[in-house]
């Protein structure tokens, strides 16, 4: 794997996986960091050996947020003109499932991008908050949008609008943000076996339900329908559709070829 300046980067089988790596600033969010997540996700999404990636940070934190020392000299017309911190959103166009696995603080644009993943895990003493409101400014990668969905309004309006609410790892997986809580050391290699199962499947079917989910967050349901059904047909142009079914007739286990 290539080597990045604030990230770590390695293969584990068919699953890459990306650790943030900024260990004196909590690993907060800078420029460049985004640019190598972004990059990695790009080289990962297009490797054929790669079947899904896992995103995870240190023991203290996942991620502490966007760099506030970064930012707090910039312009309006800066930020403007420059679309600041706009590449973050590169890492929605990712075909291949990613997932977090978030150990220690996810704040700000932290549990941004934890949401921006298409699963997360929590270790047992994570934290996920939106403390932008004590910066004086808002959530601007997803927070507002992304947590109401994930937590429902009233708890997505009591962290953001006060700053200091967050949830530890139980609350988050009661309210439904996270979908499993594992002991700390344990995080990393439980997410990565997720993801080893994700990537054993036929590529085509998996980043056609990860499309097809996603939908749901954009379109009313009709339209999600529609296009559910499409992809649903669309396998039937597959290899794998063929394998998958017959491997199940046969009493064998498929052996898929992600065409
Ligand atoms: N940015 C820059 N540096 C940070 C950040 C950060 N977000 N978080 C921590 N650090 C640095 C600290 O400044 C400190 O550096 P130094 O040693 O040079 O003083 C070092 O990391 C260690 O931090 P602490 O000493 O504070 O560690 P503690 O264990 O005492 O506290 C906390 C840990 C509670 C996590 C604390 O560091 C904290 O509150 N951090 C800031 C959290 C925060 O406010 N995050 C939100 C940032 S704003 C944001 O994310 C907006 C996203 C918008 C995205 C828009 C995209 C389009």
């Amino acid at each position: 794997d290539k080597s990045y300046s604030h990230i770590l980067t390695e293969t584990r089988g068919k699953v890459g996986l990306i650790t943030l790596n900024r260990p004196k600033a909590l690993n907060a969010l800078c420029g460049d960091l985004f640019v190598e997540v972004n990059e990695a996700l790009r080289n990962y999404d297009t490797n054929d050996n790669i079947g899904a990636v896992v995103i995870t940070g240190s023991e203290k934190a996942f991620a502490a947020g966007a760099d506030i020392k970064e930012m707090k000299d910039k312009a309006f017309i800066e930020t403007y003109k420059n679309n600041f911190l706009g590449h973050w959103a590169e890492m929605t166009e990712i075909k291949k499932p990613i997932l977090a696995a978030v150990n220690g603080y996810a704040l700000g644009g932290g549990c941004e991008l934890a949401m921006m993943c298409d699963i997360i895990y929590a270790g047992e003493k994570a934290v996920f908050g939106q403390p932008e409101i004590k910066l004086g400014v808002i959530p601007g990668a997803g927070g507002t949008q992304r947590l109401v969905k994930a937590v429902g309004k009233s708890k997505a309006m009591e962290m953001i609008l006060t700053g200091s609410v967050n949830l530890n790892a139980t609350e988050a997986l009661s309210l439904g943000l996270v979908s499993k809580v594992v002991p700390a050391a344990e995080l990393v290699d439980e997410t990565v076996k997720t993801a080893e199962k994700i990537a054993s499947m036929g590529q085509p079917s998996v980043q056609m339900a990860k499309e097809a989910v996603n939908k749901s967050f954009e379109v009313p349901l009709s339209a999600g329908l529609r296009w559910e059904r499409i992809l649903f047909q669309a396998l039937f142009g597959t290899a794998d559709q063929k394998e998958g079914m017959a491997a199940f007739v046969e009493k064998r286990k498929a052996n898929f070829t992600n065409q």
